[in-house]
């Protein structure tokens, strides 16, 4: 056991986004494909994936919903797992990068490069929008304004950390050069030496003051580590790099391969391995960027209406069907096409006839020439050889393609048995032997080559159809299903009985169904469409309204928020009582506009902490529904304090 060859492999961690489309899905369903065979082949596998959670965005859209970050992300993340549930993938760990020991981790690899004096302390220019709190690059502004809000954005300075890429290029061309396989596919290496690499590398920003939804910088507060300090150290940090028990570090790295999307390569191919270089760690085996999932109209948006959801694919067709469309039908590596049609049609010639018909045809022909039982294969002849010797080729010829990661070329390998099994059938015509009695050994040995072809398949497509290979294997009566066992075409054992069970892939009508996915693809659009007025709220009695006490209130005192920038502190006072209430409307309002103002408070709302300050209810206020415009409600005469609102 312990003299298993290991494999490391990993996806890229995600984005906590509530709508993770078949795009996002494809690298993980790759991954575990990957993962899964490896682990039949008989390595030592670990497989990991996990989400990428700290950001200024996520702070932003947390601050709108009035729940914490780390609220928000929580509940996003576990709706990842359960896609990952869905979608069959069996990782070996889950990392979030909000968990204890990778913050500590993050915190220590920061310090580690600033004393060595890789990391600098200097200031961030760039383009500024205010109330986003965000820098852009020129690129990416939308009419040279900001592309999240359309409104000017202005020259600014941040002071930041930065990172001395430019010091280690030559070490990282030369490993470039003299590894071929370090990047795959191979046009993507030319890109990253010749675009990024030879022209000169900038040095790196490695941290935010504007925000604080980040691992704080250990030896100066105010800052925050930025964005792929802390993400790509999950990598290491996730086997215990920089924690006390390092047994997985040691055993797992370096990684055998990092699974990710084009437009994360050239962080994983300059910035990653300088890092590691900076750390004194082995660098990757190798970073693949796999291309990316088209759909008609080009790359998804929810804007478009294109968007194709795994979960709804996946409770029509079913999870194997949908992995086998990604993993077969797009060209690992380059960009591919995602379009119903096609994957209908995939369905109904791959899945149905082609793997469905060969299971079924051979299953009721056991059944009906010899009531289920398997027969021993005793009279062979010449023709059985290029179906034998092909069954005992695949599984090579399969496992070569996965080394080369040619995942469309392993599934095709294993397509072109299943397709060579059901022209022996034609050949064999075992409806034909089947009326001569003195046939009955021949038939049942064209039976028992067909079954044992069937069982080769059922191991075969176990990394890619995990459970369509647990229902062929339960209807073949399969006791044997190790990798081993494909050396010999012998596994099936005569005496044995088959099992009938359902179709596996039924046909499906295809005009029907696209007319049932187009009507499901309307229904979303028009729920994404902003209605002018929000829809008004369930009609409620005067006793449910009676139960809101709103209070006018005296603002006596308003200060910002430290490090919150959309948040103000105001002390109010309520007949004689002392209340404080954070505020999130610092974009429309001063401090001093607010002090001596007469505004209406929910007085019986329950006391929450909002960025670690108390909050004993809330003012009201009126806003536009883009929250370009908002007002406080006011009372315009000098009401006592405490006075109903009603
Ligand atoms: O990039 N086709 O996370 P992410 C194929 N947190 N792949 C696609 C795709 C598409 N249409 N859309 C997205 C991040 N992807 C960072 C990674 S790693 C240290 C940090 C892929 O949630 C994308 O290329 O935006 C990436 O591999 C993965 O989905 C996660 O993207």
């Amino acid at each position: 056991m312990c003299n298993k060859k290991k494999y490391y492999i990993t996806t890229p961690i995600y984005y906590p986004s509530a709508n993770l489309h078949i795009g996002n899905t494809y690298t993980t369903v790759a991954a575990d494909a990957l993962a899964r065979f490896k682990r039949l082949a008989g390595y030592d596998v670990f497989f990991l994936t996990g989400t990428d959670e700290h950001g200024q965005k996520i702070q932003r859209i947390a601050e709108d919903k009035g729940v914490t970050p780390k609220e928000y992300v929580d509940e996003i993340v576990s709706g990842i797992r359960k896609l990952w549930d869905i979608m069959d993938i069996k990782y070996d760990k889950f990392i979030r990068t909000t968990d204890d020991y990778h913050i500590k981790a993050v915190q220590d690899i920061f310090k580690k490069l600033y004393d060595q004096g890789d990391i600098y302390k200097s200031s961030y220019e760039g383009l500024y929008c205010t109330p986003c709190e965000s820098f852009w690059t020129e690129t990416q502004l939308v009419n040279g304004n900001c592309p999240d809000c359309g409104r000017p954005v202005e020259k600014a300075k941040e002071e930041a950390y930065f990172f001395k890429m430019s010091k280690y290029s030559d070490r990282l061309i030369k490993h470039i050069e003299e590894n071929p396989e370090f990047i795959q596919p191979e046009s993507r290496k030319n890109e990253m030496v010749n675009n990024f690499l030879k022209p000169g590398l900038q040095d790196l920003c490695v941290s935010r003051t504007s925000f604080n939804w980040g691992i704080p910088v250990k030896f100066d507060n105010d800052h925050v580590v930025y964005v792929w300090i802390d993400a790509l150290s999950n990598y290491i940090t996730a086997l215990g790099y920089g924690s006390e028990n390092k047994e997985l570090y040691e055993k797992y790295w370096p990684a055998d391969v990092h699974l990710i999307g084009k437009d994360i390569l050239r962080f994983h191919t300059i910035y990653w391995p300088i890092m590691l270089m900076a750390l004194g760690l082995e660098l990757p085996k190798q970073v693949f960027g796999h291309g990316w999932l088209l759909v008609d109209g080009g790359k998804m948006s929810k804007s478009k209406g294109n968007v194709v959801d795994p979960v709804v694919l996946v409770d029509h067709f079913g999870v194997d069907a949908v992995r086998y469309y990604l993993l077969r039908e797009i060209p690992f590596g380059a960009d591919g096409l995602f379009n119903n049609e096609t994957f209908i049609k995939k369905i109904n010639s791959d899945l149905a006839n082609d793997l469905g018909n060969l299971l079924s045809r051979t299953i009721a022909m056991v059944d009906k020439y010899f009531g289920g039982v398997i027969q021993s294969p005793l009279v062979k002849e010449e023709i059985d050889k290029e179906l034998i010797d092909l069954a005992l080729a695949t599984p090579k010829n399969v496992e070569n393609s996965i080394n080369d990661l040619k995942i469309p070329e392993a599934l095709s390998h294993i397509w072109t048995l299943v397709g060579r099994a059901n022209k022996y059938i034609d050949e064999t015509t075992p409806w034909i032997l089947a009326k001569d009695e003195e046939k009955k050994e021949r038939l049942g040995t064209v039976l028992y080559n067909l079954l044992e072809s069937l069982r080769f398949i059922s191991v075969l497509v176990s990394p890619f159809l995990p459970s369509t290979s647990e229902k062929i294997k339960a209807q073949l009566n399969v006791d044997v299903a190790t990798w081993d066992s494909l050396s010999a075409f012998d596994g099936t054992q005569g005496g044995a009985k088959v099992n009938k069970g359902e179709v596996i892939f039924p046909r499906i009508d295809v005009e029907a169904k696209l007319t049932e996915l187009e009507a499901l693809k309307a229904e979303s659009v028009k729920e994404e469409v902003k209605p002018s007025m929000k829809p008004l709220k369930e009609e409620i009695t005067i006793d449910d309204f009676d139960k809101i006490d709103l209070r006018v209130v005296k603002v006596i005192h308003c200060e910002p928020v430290p490090k919150a920038k959309k948040l103000l502190k105001l002390k109010v006072d309520l007949d004689g009582e002392e209340r404080q209430v954070i505020s999130g409307i610092s974009q429309y309002y001063k401090p001093e506009d607010l002090i001596g103002k007469y505004v209406v408070l929910v007085a019986n709302l329950k006391p929450v902490k909002l960025r670690g300050e108390l909050s004993q209810g809330m003012i009201l206020a009126a806003s536009t529904d883009d929250d370009s415009k908002l007002f406080t409600v006011s009372i315009p005469g000098d009401l006592p304090t405490g006075s109903q609102v009603r």
